[in-house]
Order: C-alpha cells, then sequence, then structure tokens
C-alpha cells in the first residue's frame, strides 16, 4: 500500500492511504541505512500483525531540514509589515534558502490593517523587483488569501517567516480550523518562545501545508559554498554568464557584468550588497574549514 507522511511523533508516523490514515514504525533497516522517514515522504507500507510498518521511502524530490520536511515545492515566506517590522535581511535570507531548494516562492505580506496603503506598496516594490508574487493579505480576517487557495493545490507548501508574522493565523484561517495555536507577538517576544513547535502536513484546497516554527536567525554560510550563492538571485541569472571570468563570483573581478548592472541600477544595490555579505561570510568559513 501506498501513502504519505503526514506527522511523526515520538517514533511513529502517520500515513496517509486510500484507506484512511494509518499508524507505523519504520523498518529497522532504516536506522542501519541512515536515512529516516520525513514528514512529505511518499512511501510503501506493510501490515504485520495488524501492525503498520514503513517498507520503503520514495525517491525525495527535496528535502527541508528546517522544519524537516521532503517534496515541499512552494513556500508562502510570510512578513508582517508592522508588529514585527519586516527585516528585510531576514526576508533574503528566507528567499535564498527557497531557490536553494527549488522552491517557488509566494511573498505574503501581513498586517495589511497596520500600515497606510503607501506603506504598504512601498514594501511590495521593494519585494517585486527582484521578481517574486507579493499578495497583500490580513490573515485575521482572511482578507488576500484566495490566490493562494489557487496555489496550493497539488503542492507541499510550507509557511515561513519570523515568529509572529501570523503564520499560524494564515493557516487557521486557510483550513478553516483552529489547528494552530497563535500567540501574542509582545509574549512571544517577552518569553522568548515560539507557539508553534512540530511539522505536520494539514490537507488543504487539494494540498499540504505546513506550519514552521518562526525563526529570526538563519545562516547562509551553514548552507552553501560560495559558487551556489549568486543561483539563489533570480535577477542575476541574465548576467551570470556575461561577465568577463567564467565562474565570476561577482566580487573583485573585473569586467563584471552584474556590477556594470547594479552600477546602471537594473540590478537592485541592496539586494547585491546583500550578495556581497552572505559571499563574504561563506569565504570566512570556508577558509576556517580548512
Ligand atoms: N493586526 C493584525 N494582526 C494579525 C494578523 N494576522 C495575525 N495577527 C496577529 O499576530 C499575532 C501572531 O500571529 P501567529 O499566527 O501566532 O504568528 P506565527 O507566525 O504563527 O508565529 P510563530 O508560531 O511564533 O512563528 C497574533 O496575535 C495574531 O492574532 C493581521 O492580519 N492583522
Ligand atoms: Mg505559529
Ligand atoms: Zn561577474
Amino acid at each position: 500500500m501506498n501513502g504519505k507522511i503526514i506527522k511523526g511523533i515520538g517514533g511513529f508516523y502517520y500515513i496517509k492511504t486510500d484507506e484512511g490514515l494509518i499508524e507505523c514504525k519504520a523498518r529497522g533497516k532504516f536506522r542501519h541505512k541512515d536515512i529516516k522517514p520525513m514528514v512529505g515522504d511518499d512511501v510503501t507500507i506493510k501490515m504485520e500483525n495488524g501492525k503498520g510498518v514503513i517498507e520503503e521511502i520514495h525517491t525525495r524530490k527535496s528535502q527541508l531540514i528546517r522544519p524537516t520536511v521532503s517534496n515541499v515545492s512552494l513556500a508562502f515566506v510570510v512578513f508582517a509589515v508592522r508588529n514585527p517590522d519586516i527585516n528585510f535581511d531576514l526576508l533574503n535570507k528566507f528567499l535564498i534558502l527557497c531557490e536553494y531548494n527549488n522552491i517557488e516562492v509566494i511573498v505574503c505580506l501581513n498586517k495589511i490593517d497596520l500600515v497606510s496603503e503607501e506603506e504598504r506598496e512601498e514594501i511590495k516594490k521593494r519585494i517585486n523587483v527582484i521578481g517574486y508574487e507579493v499578495l497583500f493579505i490580513n490573515a485575521k480576517k482572511g482578507i488576500g488569501i484566495e490566490r493562494l487557495e489557487e496555489k496550493i493545490r497539488g503542492n507541499i507548501t510550507v509557511f515561513c517567516g519570523p515568529s509572529g508574522a501570523g503564520k499560524s493565523t494564515l493557516i487557521n484561517k486557510l483550513s478553516n480550523k483552529e489547528h494552530m495555536e497563535t500567540g501574542n507577538v509582545s509574549e512571544k517576544i517577552g518569553r522568548g518562545k515560539h507557539t508553534t513547535r512540530h511539522s505536520e502536513l494539514i490537507d488543504v484546497a487539494d494540498g499540504y501545508i505546513v506550519d514552521t516554527p518562526g525563526f529570526s536567525t538563519l545562516e547562509i554560510k551553514d548552507l552553501m559554498d560560495k559558487n551556489s550563492l549568486k543561483y539563489c538571485f533570480p535577477e542575476f541569472t541574465q548576467y551570470n554568464d556575461k561577465c568577463k571570468y567564467r565562474g565570476c563570483l561577482h566580487y573583485k573581478e573585473p569586467n563584471c557584468a552584474l556590477k556594470e548592472a547594479v552600477e546602471s541600477e537594473e540590478v537592485n544595490r541592496y539586494r547585491y550588497e546583500f550578495y556581497i555579505r552572505a559571499l563574504e561570510e561563506i569565504i570566512e568559513e570556508e577558509k576556517n574549514k580548512w
């Protein structure tokens, strides 16, 4: 029988199959192979003495570490326009993380009730120029979520963003249920705690969604090597092969097409500077390894 792991708790996995939800243990052999079933995995299971056992894990299309979910194909990157204020460095890190994992991105600007129209348009523009779709939403009231429902279909979608952005509120609206505990922003920051703790797939609009505990730090340098970084900036794509030097990192090399594009304001300077900061961190990290 085939199915999909939608939840894992204390060594048990819950598999959604045509015959309903089945509780399974993993076969011992996985432990030796250093492979552990993950939420999101498509699996083949078997019944043994009335108990479910995971026999096989099908090849993963992608694998996220935080949250630990496989086969994710879409991300809603959720940031509040206010309370907490939008942190563009962190937003960039989430965007890079998604690009690195080949995950399509939609940026959701939440809590639009808290700022003026001009203010939100200003923020939207900064993200649009990179090439991402940006939606204005009010998760609390369920405003602006139709497009999200449409996109969820056929995907495993992760919600990522800082604590207090409104991810769980949005999920509750999309699923019409109070699946997720939500919390007060000042309480969260005060206690330094997250409301959301474990990942599980929730069935919504013919797709699956995953809530993610918000986090405020994310290290690009732990993720990739210096040559991979430039491919995580979609607006660099058309320049990546136009520099004088093959494998140009757009750093200190002369005759760099990307640096020229920054000079002529075709590429946003803040994004380029962010790229350089991340690149320098990776280079520094690589030095320490040798
Ligand atoms: N004004 C306003 N407040 C909102 C909106 N959406 C969510 N909130 C509030 O923001 C607070 C945080 O929302 P959560 O959904 O818990 O945030 P989260 O992103 O899940 O946070 P973590 O689980 O800690 O990562 C709650 O008090 C929500 O009621 C909105 O559109 N407008
Ligand atoms: Mg939450
Ligand atoms: Zn270059």
